[in-house]
């Protein structure tokens, strides 16, 4: 009987939603169009994929963005030829960036009227290849189970991230016989995941004999789903762990081993640790520029151990004393293994004049901020409020820019997974369907979009799908009337001259938002409430927590002037660090 299904005969559209349900798939995010209507036809009739239908193909990639992190499993996206399938190139980009499981497919043109500049004709496949880890145009109907089972397997393994297929209306709508491929046939394709031992050996005895080591924990841990044995590594030597932006949640950070997040707005604490340290054991993690400030004043005095899933990353930025290519799980675990037998020789780190050093740190620059002039909102209260109201079982999704920043550093987080965000291209426009994403994949959690009005206006009309499909997500739009982040760049390297920063969202001084976010909200079929005076900030949280039928989006109109701080100026190396406006810490008296 089995097999017999195996062989039926159908068109390469149906062998395609078949071939989809056989990964698993259980939800698809897109809008259909020409090149694509021939698989729109059997999606009608399947009782495993539901398709969500969304307002714009941007939204569908954040979306399987949003979902993936939520799963852990490839989130699915689908468009049409042409402009349908440019529309994906920035979540393509976002999820290549940081390296989220993705898979998207995308209608073609009949493959004869490739190359003649037909009717929604683009080469998506031309366009995407430096921004997805793979891609596969598709021409011949029966290749279609076999490339979407690569597809997904390429998407998941390894260094995980987008994945492009692109099949021509011809082939979707040719018969064929659905044949699953029994095995897959990647020639070179091979992820490295066990490390090497003498490798992990190496690296233990170095945190044995470090006088200041760092674990310098990144997304690659969150994705290798290591937060349990990083925690047990970190018990273990009892070194310092600091998590960067993309791995906020990985280790808790109500844990005493966790010194905050490095960085340009970063903690004091956990940029010192990395400045001071003589050993940095990077785990999944890339040394991003907006980690290491200068690079060539970075960490000076250490020593680097770096695991890796993708051998490319090591020894890229910054060269790695200790290679390690492999799975973080795995490295994590046979580091554990390492270390126990050292610590069974009786080789031991001792560390107790650096936390010394890092708790005086952490007591003198601890995290703050100016609660505003007058009765305005502080943006900081809102956010920090927020995490304290809705706790650490929620999903919080942010977009990108101030409140990016304060998300990260004033909700504490607890969970791997818990902080969903775009670290790497900094997409404005990712949350609101990044959160809808998240919540279609994990409907029992809360989750809340922290936006901010200019990202939050480049995406929202996705509320219409969360309306409409019964996805309840929660958006709180931190209101501060500008393009605050760039605003804040012209505040510190431009004199205050604000050229073309002020969106009128929540004009200071008349009464005209333009748009009004409550009655768009309204519009768009959900809950719209406003914020403008501290009191009112739990009641509001608390108001919108109590909704769950529908959607809620709650406008708090804050403070225009509000900064993010500690700052590292671009390009300036991490030593100067400031902690508020011309007020840097003083190393020498740290020292
Ligand atoms: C698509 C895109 N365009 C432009 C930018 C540059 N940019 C970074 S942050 C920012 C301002 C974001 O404003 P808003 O969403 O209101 O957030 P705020 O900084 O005020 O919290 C801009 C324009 C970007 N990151 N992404």
């Amino acid at each position: 009987m089995k097999d017999l299904e195996m062989t039926e005969q159908m068109t390469g559209a149906q062998s395609l939603i078949r071939s989809l349900e056989h990964v698993g798939v259980d939800t698809v995010f897109g809008i259909p169009g020409g090149a694509i209507l021939p698989a729109y036809d059997p999606l009608y009739d399947s009782a495993k994929v539901r398709h969500i239908l969304m307002r714009h193909e941007q939204g569908a990639g954040h979306a399987a963005e949003g979902y993936a992190y939520a799963t852990g499993k490839p989130g699915v996206c689908m468009a049409t030829s042409g402009p349908g399938a440019t529309n994906l190139v920035t979540p393509l980009a976002d999820a290549h960036m940081d390296s989220v499981p993705m898979v998207a497919i995308t209608g073609q043109v009949a493959a004869p009227m490739i190359g003649t500049d037909a009717f929604q004709e683009a080469d998506i496949c031309g366009i995407t290849m430096p921004i997805t880890k793979h891609n596969f145009l598709v021409k011949d109907v029966r290749d279609i189970p076999r490339t979407i089972s690569e597809a997904f397997h390429i998407a998941s393994t390894g260094r995980p991230g987008p994945v492009l297929v692109d099949i021509s209306k011809d082939a979707l709508q040719a018969a064929t016989e659905f044949v699953w491929p029994e095995r897959m046939d990647l020639p070179g394709y091979r992820p490295v995941t066990k490390p090497h031992g003498k490798q992990v050996r190496e690296a233990a005895r170095m945190i044995a004999e470090a006088k200041r080591p760092v674990l310098y924990v990144g997304g690659g841990v969150l994705r290798a789903g290591a937060s349990a044995e990083l925690r047990v590594l970190a018990e273990l030597t009892g070194v310092p762990v600091v998590t960067t932006l993309m791995a906020r949640g990985v280790f808790p950070d109500s844990h005493p081993l966790c010194v905050g997040m490095p960085g340009m707005h970063g903690d004091v604490a956990a940029v010192g640790a990395l400045q001071k340290a003589d050993l940095v054991v990077a785990l999944g993690a890339r040394f991003d520029d907006r980690v290491t400030g200068r690079l060539d004043s970075f960490a000076p005095d250490a020593k680097v151990v770096h695991a890796d899933i993708d051998p490319a990353e090591i020894s890229k930025n910054r060269h790695a004393d200790v290679p390690i290519v492999g799975d973080c799980r795995e490295v994590l675990a046979d580091l554990v293994v390492a270390v126990r037998a050292d610590q069974e020789k009786g080789r031991e780190g001792d560390y107790a004049a650096w936390w010394h050093q890092l708790n005086r740190l952490r007591d003198t620059y601890p995290k703050g901020y100016e609660p505003h002039d007058g009765d305005s909102l502080a943006p900081q209260a809102v956010i920090e409020r927020l995490g304290k109201l809705v706790g650490p079982e929620a999903t919080y999704v942010a977009g990108v820019g101030q409140h990016q920043m304060w998300a990260a550093q004033f909700v504490d987080y607890e969970r791997p997974g818990a902080f969903v965000n775009s670290g790497g291209l900094g997409t404005m426009g990712f949350s609101v369907p990044a959160a809808l994403g998240a919540k279609a994949g994990d409907p029992d959690r809360v989750v809340w979009s922290i936006d901010g009005d200019g990202c939050f206006q480049m995406t929202n009309q996705e509320l219409a799908t969360c309306a409409i499909e019964g996805i309840p997500i929660k958006v709180a739009v931190v209101n501060n009337g500008n393009l605050g982040m760039v605003r804040q760049w012209q505040t510190l390297f431009y004199e205050g001259r604000y050229s073309n920063t002020d969106l009128q969202t929540s004009p200071k001084d008349e009464k005209v938002r333009i748009p009004d976010f409550v009655r768009l909200a309204e519009a768009y079929g959900c809950v719209g409430l406003r914020c403008e005076r501290p009191e009112d900030i739990d009641s509001t949280i608390e108001k919108a927590m109590s909704i769950n039928d529908a959607p809620v989006v709650v406008d708090f109109t804050v403070s225009h002037d509000a900064m993010v701080w500690p700052m590292v100026g671009p390009g300036v190396s991490n030593d100067q660090i400031q902690y508020a406006r011309d007020m840097a810490p003083n190393w020498e008296h740290e020292d």
